[in-house]
This record gives C-alpha cells, sequence and structure tokens, in this order.
C-alpha cells in the first residue's frame, strides 16, 4: 500500500485529529477537503487553478470516467492525472453510489449490479472486481471498494442483507487488487448502530488502510449523521485515515473533524457556486439576489482571490445574462473558501481550541443567528 498516514496531534478541547496523509503525489496535512472532479476535470478551473484552491488532492469517478470516454482512453494518457494533467494526487470513488443514485433500472445480484446507462439506457454490469479494475487503469492514488449505499429509511432486515453483501464485496475487490493503489473499505449500515458497529468491526478485520464511512448525508438529519458519527470515532483505527464521503457543508465538515474524520469531499461547493450560491467568511449568499444589483464590494472582502478585483454586481450580471465567467469567479471563490476553512480547522486543532473555533466560526457564518 503506498500511503502512509500520522496522526500527530489529537485536539484535547474536541479530540478531533490533526495529521499527515503521505501519498506517491505528495504529503497532506489532514483534515483535508477534496473538491470533486468527477469527469477529470474540476467543473469551470483549470488544473492550475484546481493547485490553487485546493490541498492538493482531488476527487474523480469511476462511474462516469468508465461511461465516457472509457477507461482504456484514460489509461493510454497515463491514468487520469495524464489525462487531465493534474500533477497532484488522486481518490477515485468506485461507482458503487454512483450506479445507485443515478439509475433506478437496477437489479443487485451477489455478483453485481446489472443496470441501465442513466442516459443511454444502454445494459451495464459492475462487480467488485470490474470496479477495481477500471480503478487500477484510472491510476488514482486512493480507491474505493464497490458498495451498496442503501437509501437512509431502508429497513432493518434490508440494510443488514444490503451490508452483509457489501463486506463480502470489499473481500472481493481486496482479492481482486494487483497494483499498490491504497484501496479503503467503506463502512455501511445505515443508520443502524448495530449494522455500522459490524460493518467498522468487520472492515478492520480485513485490514485496509484508510476506511471510508458511506451511505451519510443521504436525506437523514443531520443530528443522526452525527450520532453515526459519534458510534464510530472511538471504534476505528487510530492510525489510519478515516474518509466520511460526499460531506462538505461549511457545518458539517466542522462538525465531520469534531468527530474524528480526517478526510472529506463533496460536490456542493462547485455546483452551488454554479447555481449562483457563494460561499463567503460572513456567510452564504444567492448572488442574483436583487439585492447585489449595486453592490460594489467584492464577493468576499475578507478572502483574497485573483477574482477579487470584480464586483458582486459585476458577477451577478454574468450570471443574469448567463455568462460563463461567473461560474468560474463563483467556483474559485466557494472552493478558496473551503480551503482557508480547512487550513483554520487545522490551526485550531494544533492549538486545542477547536470547539471555540466552532462557536466562532457558527457565529460569523450566520449558524447562530
Ligand atoms: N458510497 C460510495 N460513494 C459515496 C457514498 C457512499 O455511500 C456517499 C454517501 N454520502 C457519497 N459518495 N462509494
Amino acid at each position: 500500500m503506498a500511503i502512509r498516514f500520522e496522526l500527530l496531534h489529537t485536539c484535547k478541547q474536541s479530540g478531533a485529529r490533526y495529521g499527515l496523509l503521505h501519498t506517491p503525489h505528495g504529503t497532506f496535512e489532514t483534515p483535508i477537503f477534496m473538491p470533486v472532479g468527477t469527469l477529470a476535470t474540476v467543473k469551470t478551473l483549470t488544473p492550475e487553478e484546481i493547485k490553487e484552491v485546493s490541498d492538493g488532492l482531488i476527487l474523480g469517478n469511476t462511474y462516469h470516467l468508465w461511461l465516457q470516454p472509457g477507461e482504456d482512453i484514460v489509461k493510454a494518457h497515463g491514468g487520469i492525472r495524464g489525462f487531465m494533467h493534474w500533477d497532484g494526487a488522486l481518490l477515485t470513488d468506485s461507482g458503487g453510489f454512483q450506479v445507485f443514485s443515478l439509475t433506478d433500472m437496477r437489479k443487485i445480484k451477489e455478483e453485481g449490479v446489472y443496470f441501465k446507462h442513466h442516459k443511454s439506457g444502454e445494459s451495464l454490469f459492475l462487480s467488485p472486481e470490474k470496479a477495481i479494475e477500471i480503478q487500477e487503469k484510472l491510476g488514482a492514488d486512493i480507491i474505493m471498494s464497490f458498495d451498496e449505499c442503501p437509501p437512509h429509511d431502508a429497513s432493518y432486515e434490508y440494510t443488514r442483507d444490503s451490508l452483509a453483501r457489501t463486506l463480502r464485496w470489499a473481500e472481493r475487490g481486496k482479492k481482486a487488487l494487483t497494483t499498490d493503489q491504497a484501496l479503503f473499505g467503506i463502512v455501511q449500515g445505515g443508520l443502524y448502530d448495530d449494522l455500522r458497529l459490524e460493518s467498522a468491526k468487520k472492515l478492520i478485520e480485513m485490514d485496509f488502510p484508510g476506511y471510508s464511512i458511506g451511505g451519510l448525508s443521504v436525506g437523514e438529519s443531520k443530528s443522526e449523521m452525527y450520532r453515526i458519527l459519534d458510534l464510530l470515532n472511538p471504534v476505528m483505527p487510530k492510525d489510519k485515515p478515516r474518509y466520511l464521503m460526499g460531506v462538505g457543508s461549511p457545518d458539517d465538515l466542522v462538525e465531520g473533524v469534531i468527530r474524528g474524520v480526517d478526510m472529506f469531499d463533496c460536490v456542493l461547493p462547485t455546483r452551488n457556486a454554479r447555481h449562483g450560491t457563494a460561499f463567503t467568511t460572513t456567510g452564504k449568499i444567492q448572488i442574483r439576489n436583487k439585492q447585489f444589483e449595486w453592490d460594489m464590494t467584492s464577493l468576499d472582502p475578507n478572502l483574497q482571490t485573483p477574482f477579487s478585483k470584480y464586483s458582486k454586481s459585476y458577477i451577478r450580471h454574468l450570471f443574469k445574462a448567463e455568462e460563463i465567467l461567473g461560474m468560474r469567479i463563483m467556483t474559485y471563490q466557494n472552493l478558496a473558501f473551503l480551503k482557508q476553512l480547512m487550513k483554520e480547522i487545522r490551526q485550531a486543532i494544533l492549538e486545542d481550541r477547536l470547539l471555540d473555533f466552532k462557536k466562532e466560526f457558527f457565529t460569523r457564518y450566520g449558524y447562530l443567528k
């Protein structure tokens, strides 16, 4: 396994973890947020810009790149890194979650999932072995087991049987791996405490180089998600990274870190940006709103970016006129904001004051109005 995690400090006030994640393409301070580059692009940004607004580790998607343009074309370029000219590190998701969220015509069998392409309707099949084979060709530093993410309101019986299969799939994926890419196991089990604990225990026995927490932020309440994280925190190995999949709202990042999470990814900052929502140091704004028509100040006076010279009025105009530059400016802002937030979180952990920081940040951002 080509990664190594070093836990360097535990915040005395909150229990949050500060560490270093060593990968073949860089060493990264954790907790870390990873921007999403589903189709080998972080939408609207060049790799040079992604470098500026990330910590150097981004995510790609097996499902999408398998279907388009196909993993062999990506491999011919030297994997996703060569294809998109990204010289940082990379993580790929296994495709499991995307099969379940994008397709409704699917049949789950022990051998894998039969389903129809979410656009063309073509018949397709994805299995734990196939997901590994594709991820080997995509060439990320960190890859994911093939899992099922059941709906948050699935019955106990369904979730139990799904989890048992996901654990068998994790074992099969581990056997199929022929490279030294770091394969993570994914904890599932819905909102059922005993299933979550069983999932963690079995995956830990299989001894993965890192553990993902899946099946959260899929429609359950925030307090339910925090409860599952509180449950898992003491049982997860201290010397391995923990990755909370698909979570990235500013409050969830802080709450996740407090509950022992080291890595996050989410489309929220980039997707929201393209829909006109900016994360700023004083809270969320919708740039299309009339209140910004004459606003000559920059998007976020407390966060300098190469786009800080533009007024909110101008960016609003770009959105109203459906000009692409507006989306670029907002995407850059939202990722720069999360990069700054994660840096502040790491600093607060090192100074044993993450709970104080949370209060300060939630007040400033408007969560505690
Ligand atoms: N499994 C996988 N990817 C995911 C999830 C999951 O459960 C989630 C759930 N938040 C996001 N991405 N493989």
